[in-house]
């Protein structure tokens, strides 16, 4: 009886010493390659568009699984090809975590997408929930849309630069140049820029009128409906408004706000491409007949793209 429960004493201490082994040879291995799951990251650093290096299929799963990327049934789906779709999500993934929207897998997004984080997605069926977890941790259910977006690798005024003229072709009306400045006057009062008119139109940064079909700048005119206007992006400082569109002073039922407009389109002159909220001035939507102002994502693009 004594030498049995013996025996089982030294068999259950024995396990107990060997389960301790084996669980301090596990843990003591930090640098284990297969404890990190991403691991993979460390030599995709520098990756970007065009590239096709091992592991970036591993990127697009984890991208994926944060809700960053949705292939669906996508050719590259399964591949180690940075496509179009990817670095439009390494650009998302930058913006929600403050870093410069590059679309490259630079060695600051590396460092941020090792820091170990929570298992919920940041962006869920297309809705983030980046900017409400300043305030509330995102598995709140305050949800935010994505936001504003910048054009093709970022161009801006320099710093430097932070006050603008703007001038009229001859023979603009004075609808329209009234309602330019009330929306420069606008960006004005919610950005750090200055707008002035400028004593001449050739010396102007922005340059604003009337044109209508093919008028020299590669951008054609469509006549009545499709495009209403355009605008380039930094430093260009074109402006143009389709002068075959029904314009309008206020919200007339099947015309085209002049203001509104203006408004949208010198988000673009200063480096805003279109925003998914709805409501924002850069919003590339706007129901026939209504007036838009300024929203919080205009100003907040502004600010991210300029640092302010
Ligand atoms: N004109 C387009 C726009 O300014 C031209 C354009 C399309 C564009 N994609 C672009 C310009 C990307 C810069 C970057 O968006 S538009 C609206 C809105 C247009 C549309 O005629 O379609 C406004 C112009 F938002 F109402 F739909 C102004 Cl406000
Ligand atoms: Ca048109
Ligand atoms: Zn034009
Ligand atoms: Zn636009």
């Amino acid at each position: 009886m004594a030498s049995k429960s013996n025996l089982s004493l030294f068999t259950i201490t024995l396990l107990l010493v060997l389960l301790t082994l084996l669980c301090y040879a596990t843990a003591s291995h930090p640098h284990n390659k297969s404890s990190s799951p991403v691991e993979f990251l460390e030599h995709l650093k520098g990756c970007h568009k065009g590239d096709k290096v091992k592991g970036i299929n591993d990127l697009k799963k984890y991208l994926e699984k944060y809700g960053y990327l949705n292939y669906k049934n996508h050719s590259h789906s399964d591949d180690d090809e940075f496509d179009d779709l990817l670095e439009e999500a390494v650009k998302t993934y930058q913006i929600n975590y403050h870093l410069k929207s590059t679309g490259t897998l630079d060695s600051k997004t590396v460092s941020k997408m090792t820091t170990p984080r929570c298992g919920v997605a940041d962006i869920i069926n297309g809705t983030s929930s980046m900017r409400s977890a300043k305030k509330r941790h995102h598995h709140g259910s305050l949800h935010t849309t994505a936001h504003y977006s910048f054009f093709q690798g970022n161009p801006k005024w320099p710093s430097s630069k932070y006050h603008l003229t703007y001038g009229f072709l001859p023979n603009t009306p004075s609808e329209a140049t009234g309602a330019v400045a009330r929306a420069f006057a606008t960006w004005e009062g919610n950005t750090h820029f200055t707008f002035s008119q400028a004593q001449s139109y050739e010396n102007a940064d922005l340059k604003i009128g009337f044109q209508r079909g093919n008028h020299g700048d590669g951008a054609a005119f469509d006549g009545p409906g499709g495009t209403l206007a355009h605008a380039f992006s930094p430093t260009h400082g074109i402006f143009h408004y389709d002068a075959d569109e029904t314009w309008s002073v206020g919200a007339v039922p099947g015309a085209t706000d002049l203001e509104t407009v203006a408004l949208h389109e010198i988000g673009h002159l200063l480096g805003l491409g279109h925003s998914s909220v709805k409501g924002a001035i850069m919003e590339p939507t706007l129901p026939t007949g209504e007036t838009r102002g300024l929203h919080g994502d205009d100003v907040q693009g502004i600010k991210a793209l300029y640092n302010v």
